[in-house]
């Protein structure tokens, strides 16, 4: 059965197989969570982003982790919330599910993921708990890989959103 769990720090410590990047449809960087990862992984990361055209909202694509502990990044793009009408909630859910799914492609056995779209998207943070909660859940019920999920929490609210929605 897989293992999901929530830690609280920085998602650029993590020594998994990949993390998950809440990067934008550039893929070519930014702040928050992408900056630190970026900044962390070395500009060969950002070689191999160029490589890619980019990605769309609720898409992932994967490339290798450079400098990083973890082998691989999964880069996915979280919606922008807008209020709600434009297919934000599916859209966070696919990011989850998309990233799931390349991870198993790549028969990836621990992924960690940041809380997408939460920072400057501004996803309402207790709703995008539920939601990444709810779809890793249902993922994992058909799939025995990734054997490890860990739910990494940057700030102190994501981090009891978490523990209050795995429990
Ligand atoms: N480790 C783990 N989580 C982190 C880290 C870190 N080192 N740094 C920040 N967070 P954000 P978004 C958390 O804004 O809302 C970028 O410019 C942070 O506390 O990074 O999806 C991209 O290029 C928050 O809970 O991503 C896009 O343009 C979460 O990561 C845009 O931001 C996500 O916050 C994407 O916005």
């Amino acid at each position: 059965m897989t293992d999901i769990r929530v830690t609280k720090g920085d998602i650029t410590q993590l020594k998994v197989d990949t993390i998950v990047n809440a990067a934008n449809n550039s893929l070519l960087g930014g702040g928050g969570v992408d900056g630190a990862i970026h900044r962390a992984a070395g500009s060969e990361l950002l070689d191999e982003c160029r490589t890619l055209n980019g990605c769309a909202t609720g898409d992932a694509k994967i490339t290798k982790g450079y400098r990083l502990p973890a082998k691989h990044v999964i880069h996915t793009v979280g919606p922008v919330w807008s209020g709600g009408a434009y297919k934000e909630r599916e859209l966070l859910a696919s990011c989850y599910r998309r990233s799931l799914e390349i991870a198993v492609e790549h028969k990836l056995k621990s992924i960690a993921f940041p809380n997408i779209s939460t920072g400057v998207y501004h996803f309402p943070k207790e709703e995008a708990a539920r939601i990444a909660v709810a779809e890793v859940k249902q993922f994992v019920e058909n799939s025995p890989l990734p054997e490890e999920i860990i739910f990494c929490c940057f700030d102190d609210e994501n981090y009891l959103l978490y523990q209050e929605a795995l429990r």
